[in-house]
This record gives structure tokens, sequence and C-alpha cells, in this order.
């Protein structure tokens, strides 16, 4: 498999321990109905990963060596496929133990514009993208629904407030929004197949990032990762500002050398090298995607009929040309704005990288809020689409011919 790293066993994509697979626990299912079935208990190892007793009552969890799968509860003999991680004991998908779980991780400065593209992507790929691919985006549990509602979609799509900056991990206990991405494959000659991604997003402070000393789970999760999508909030870009006059500056741009977009890149790498044993020189596997976010801020007279600001096709493959075609042009735009120092970085460290632009609210916000038309995502589904073709997860064509 092309760009994922192999690694013995299974990575859980809550605490990120690497699990060989005869490790990794059953989980009752209890009583269902008229059903007997071991009753719930307080999951202690689980609880101590939430923080909180809430939710962490449920059947036990035992080792046993399985069967396709299933293996007998060896208290009330019922027959259980549900897993569990051993160190934590979160829920480990039966598709996710059967497929190398490939964990794509998110990172970014401050205000670079995460939380709001976590709660775009997700919706697209729950809607317009998920069909398009004819994909299922699953949350893995029952903490995954609730904090994607809560957190991201009803303040954001629903109540179109902006999201508020997204406290330190040092504040309270932080854990992944952990989804499967399932997408069924019909081949010419082939029976169909299904094949699946973990997608771990991690909802990190940009604060957390500024600092060498990033929480224990927050650098296990960066050295966990088969890929990484940076996201780069282009006014950061002393280049990019200029020229742009009726945009306000961000909230403290240009103030803290530690949060600059490459000096995150780098920070990021440097723990990447190390988890790889990287030797110096040495470029990197895994692949990295980069994208400006907010282009909707960029002026666009000189770029309208531009590939950044064309729409995709959306025809369930990955457009080549049109790929090409958006990577040179934010190359283009980077070295226009004098960053291009950004790109250069990249290609030294990293065997495969590449650009994009995109636009999760697809207009400037006023006053707290997202602007008139509500939020209107350009292009958010594009670093993911080229990373499920990476992974072998989706075909690339050139429509135009040749
Ligand atoms: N114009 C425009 N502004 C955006 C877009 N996405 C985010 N923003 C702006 O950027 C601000 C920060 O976005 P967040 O998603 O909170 O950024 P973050 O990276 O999660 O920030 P921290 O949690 O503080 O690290 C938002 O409040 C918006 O004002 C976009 O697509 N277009
Ligand atoms: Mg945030
Ligand atoms: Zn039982
Ligand atoms: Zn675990």
């Amino acid at each position: 498999m092309p760009g994922a790293p192999s690694r013995p066993g299974i990575t859980c994509p809550y605490c990120f321990a690497a699990v060989p697979p005869q490790r990794v626990l059953f989980r009752c299912r209890g009583q269902a109905g008229r059903t007997r079935g071991c009753a719930p208990v307080l999951d202690e190892r689980l609880a101590a990963y939430t923080g909180s007793t809430a939710g962490a009552s449920l059947p036990p969890v035992f080792a046993a060596p399985g069967r396709g799968g299933r293996a007998d509860c060896p208290d009330c003999g019922r027959p259980t496929g549900n897993r569990a991680c051993p160190e934590c004991h979160n829920p480990l998908p039966a598709a996710y133990c059967d497929s190398p779980g490939r964990i794509v991780a998110l990172v970014g400065a401050k205000n670079a514009g995460k939380s709001t593209y976590i709660a775009v992507l997700l919706h697209e790929l729950m809607n317009r993208v998920g069909t398009e691919l004819d994909a299922s985006l699953v949350a893995c549990d029952d903490r995954t629904i609730e904090r994607y509602k809560r957190d991201f979609a009803r303040p954001l799509l629903e109540e179109r407030r902006l999201l508020p900056t997204t406290a330190s991990a040092a504040t309270g206990p932080r854990e992944p929004l952990v989804y499967l991405l399932t997408r069924t494959r019909r081949g010419r000659f082939s029976r169909a197949r299904n094949e699946s991604l973990a997608l771990v997003l991690f909802d990190t402070a940009g604060e957390d990032l500024r600092s060498r000393e990033a929480t224990d789970l927050h650098l296990r999760y960066l050295e966990a990762a088969d890929a990484v999508i940076f996201l780069v909030d282009p006014l950061e870009l002393p280049g990019a500002r200029t020229g742009l006059a009726d945009v306000p500056v961000p909230r403290g741009a240009g103030e803290d050398p530690g949060s600059e977009p490459l000096n995150v890149i780098a920070r990021v790498t440097e723990t990447l090298r190390q988890r790889h044993g990287a030797r110096p020189g040495e470029p990197l596997p895994v692949p990295v995607a980069v994208a400006l976010t907010k282009i909707d801020v960029l002026r666009p007279a000189p770029l309208r009929q531009s590939a950044l600001h064309r729409t995709r096709a959306g025809s369930g493959v990955l457009d080549l040309d049109d790929r090409e075609a958006v990577d040179a042009q934010v190359r283009a735009l980077l070295h226009d704005w004098g960053a291009g120092q950004l790109d250069t970085y990249l290609g030294q460290q990293y065997a495969e990288h590449a650009l994009f632009g995109l636009s999760a609210l697809g207009g400037v916000p006023e006053a707290g809020r997202v602007g008139a038309g509500g939020v209107r995502p350009h292009r958010a589904e594009d670093p993911l689409l080229w990373l499920l073709h990476r992974f072998g997860m989706l075909d690339g064509a050139r429509p135009g011919g040749a």
C-alpha cells in the first residue's frame, strides 16, 4: 500500500497505543430485550480516559483468542463481536481491526481555522461528498456524535455563530473525534469491496502547538499519523496581507514567531522525524497536504478564472489535471507572497506534499457570525480526496484526456 508506513498491529485511534491484534479485547454485548447477558459495570479504564464516569458503565471486557472476530463471553456465554482497546477500553470497530487503520492528523497554528474546518469537512463527508464517493462516515463512539453536534455542527452550521477559540489541552482532558470512512468500490472485474479509513480529528488548540512541550496524547497523535493535513491561514503570511486593504489583520498576527506557519510546521515535522527514525536529509514517507484556509479573503478579481476558484467537478474520482493546476497555483501564490520557503522546506522534508486552497465558510464572517449567505464551503474536501487517492481508496482520472 503506498504512503502508509507499515506498523505491526493496530494503532488505537483514541490513545494511539500500538496494539498487537491478538491483544484486542472483546466487550460483552450485555442484556438486550429478553436475552440475558452481563450487567453493566463501571469501566474504570474508560472513565480514566474520558475523565468522567458518565457513559462508562458498560458490560465487561474480556480477553479471548476469538474466531472470525467473535468470541463468547466467559461470564454469560453470549457471543460478541464488539472489540475494545486493551489500554483505554475504547471501542475498536471491526472494520478498523480488519483493515490497516490510517490515521489522518490535522494541525495548524492558532486561529488557522482548524475547528471551523473540522465542522465543515465532517458535514461535507456526511452529505454531499459522502454521496459522491459512495462513502459512509460513521462515528466510532457516542461521545464523538455528541461532541460533534454540541461543539461544531450546532453553533456553526445551525446557529451560524463562529466557533470559540479552542481551549488548551492543559485546561481539561481532550479527546479526538473518531470516525470510520468506508467506501464501497466496485471493480470492473471483481466483486464490490469495502475499504475503510479512520479519520481521527484532534481539535488541537493552536497554542498547544506553539510550545515544544505539547501534551502527551497530543504527541502520540502526531506520531501515529499516517498522513497530515496542515492548515495555514494566508493572513498569517505577511506577503499575502499586503494588498488586501479591506481585510482585518487577524488577532495576534505577527506577534508570536512561534505561531508562524513555518515554525508550526517545522515543530510537527521534527516530531514526525523522531517517530520515523529518519536520518538527516532523508525525506519522510508521510504524505502531507498543506492547505491555505480562508481563501475567500484573497482578492477575487485576478483569481477569478483560476483553478483555485473553479468548483470541483465532483465525479467520484480525483481529477489529476485539476489537482496539478491547484497545486501549481498555490505554489505560485506562496512564492509571490515571499513565503516560498514553506514550499521549499516541505519539499526537503517530505517525500510527497501537495498544496491546496480552500474556504470552509465561503465568505468573510461579520461580527462573530457567519456571513449572510450561510456556510458555503469551497473545496474543503480536496485534501482528503488527495489522501484517499494516495491510500489507494480513490481513483485518479484525467477527464480532459491524455
Ligand atoms: N474568511 C474566512 N474566515 C474564516 C474561515 N474559517 C475560519 N475563519 C476565521 O478564522 C477564525 C478562527 O477559526 P477557528 O476555526 O476557530 O480557528 P482554530 O484554528 O480552531 O483556532 P484555535 O482554536 O484558536 O487554535 C474564525 O473565527 C473566523 O473568523 C473561512 O473559511 N473564511
Ligand atoms: Mg479551534
Ligand atoms: Zn457477558
Ligand atoms: Zn486505546
